[in-house]
């Protein structure tokens, strides 16, 4: 970032000093803690090489925030904490544009909470439980008035297609380090379609979703330790909740990072499995259709399928997109994804027995 567009940034939301330079373990935007007047805020840079209408995901941000805040006054609740509220620039936007072309945005830092990038099992059951209500909240929210943030964001089978392109031109070189992993995709074929079909016959009804439910975008209280509010709101827009346990549990229920590089220790927890599914069931069980219920087991490999397939994709094309930290990382990452993926495959029955467990 330039000096001009930070000088610009500060005096436009009237900050008074940059605390953190970078803050959080996020893949896409930078994020910074300042202070205003004395109090900490979360400055963030949102990345508009990913998403191309930044003006189109603030406004979603701001309406729904904004939505759940009323929704919980309306039901007795007091929001404070609970969902982000976003500053106005000096403009009256709640975002600021610089020169070059960088979206800016600030919103209150929840003071006296943590994410987790481990869980404990009642963090994973307070996580689904978090989420519940989020879309609870959402329910009757208009989702067709909310801008698409990326299209076909968890459109498998489009990341499937575009990655065989990807391997196709190797324009990097890279195909060769990492065949098994391809030949694992390319033998995968089948997780693509399935929740696709499902939307289109109607069986997967479209909610508003979060979209990318890692552990880390939901914040607990350091007083109560419990679940407190769903941060990191860029992909808010119509999905399958599907979309949302898949993605929580590929990264919830694995039983290490998901960058580790030694794949002993990378496995799926079904006891975690059990604690999310559990506080999951407890908020949602009313509201899901049969085809969401029966598809739950599907979607963890689906999603974590997925996840591995951009990664390596990125891989192969050079790391344009992900932020990585050393030249292997994404390969590590979709590692650690496809590692899940089978391992799910051989836990199928009892992952099944524990959703019939809780939902029916
Ligand atoms: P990214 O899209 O890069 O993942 P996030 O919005 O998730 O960006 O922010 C990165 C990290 O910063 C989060 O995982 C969380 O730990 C922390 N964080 C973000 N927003 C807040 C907030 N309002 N209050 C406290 N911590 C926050
Ligand atoms: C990205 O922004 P962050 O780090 O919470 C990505 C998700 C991936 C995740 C993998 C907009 O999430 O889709 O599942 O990395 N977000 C976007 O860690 O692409
Ligand atoms: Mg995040």
């Amino acid at each position: 970032m330039n000096a001009k567009d930070l000088a610009a940034v500060i005096t436009n939301f009237d900050i008074d000093e940059i605390e953190v330079g970078h803050f959080g373990n996020g893949h896409i935007n930078d994020t910074f803690i300042v202070k205003k007047n004395g109090v900490k805020m979360v400055l963030q840079r949102l990345n508009t090489d990913v998403f191309k209408n930044g003006t189109g995901v603030m406004e979603n941000i701001v309406n729904v925030t904004e939505y759940i805040a009323k929704k919980m006054t309306e039901q007795g609740e007091d929001p404070y904490r609970k969902t982000l509220v976003f500053e106005r620039a000096k403009d009256g936007k709640p975002y600021y544009l610089t020169e070059s072309g960088s979206l800016f945005r600030m919103y209150t830092y929840i003071d006296k909470a943590y994410s987790v990038e481990k869980a404990t099992f009642a963090q994973m059951t307070d996580a689904a439980e978090t989420l519940g209500k989020f879309y609870k909240l959402l329910s009757d929210y208009p989702a067709h008035t909310l801008n698409v943030a990326i299209p076909k964001f968890h459109d498998t089978r489009n990341y499937f297609n575009r990655f065989l392109d990807v391997v196709e031109k190797d324009a990097v070189a890279r195909k060769a380090s990492a065949q098994n992993e391809i030949d694992f995709v390319v033998a995968h074929e089948y997780l693509c379609d399935i929740l696709n079909n499902g939307l289109a016959d109607g069986s997967l009804p479209l909610r508003v979703t979060h979209n990318d439910t890692k552990l880390n975008n939901i914040l607990f209280d350091e007083t109560t330790g419990k679940g407190l509010c769903v941060i990191d709101l860029d992909t808010v827009m119509p999905g399958s909740i599907l979309y949302d346990f898949g993605d929580a549990m590929r990264f919830g229920a694995s039983t290490g990072p998901e960058d580790e590089k030694d794949l002993d220790k990378i496995w799926f927890d079904l006891d975690m499995f059990d604690a999310f599914t559990k506080g999951f069931a407890a908020q949602m069980k009313s509201c899901m259709t049969k085809g969401e219920i029966d598809n739950l087991v599907n979607s963890c490999k689906i999603l974590t399928f997925e996840c591995g397939v951009r990664f390596l994709e990125d891989y192969l094309k050079g790391d344009t997109y992900y932020k990585i930290h050393r030249p292997e990382h994404n390969l590590d990452r979709a590692r650690t994804q496809f590692k899940l993926v089978a391992d799910m495959e051989e836990k199928t029955q009892a992952m099944e027995g524990i959703v019939s467990k809780y939902f029916r």
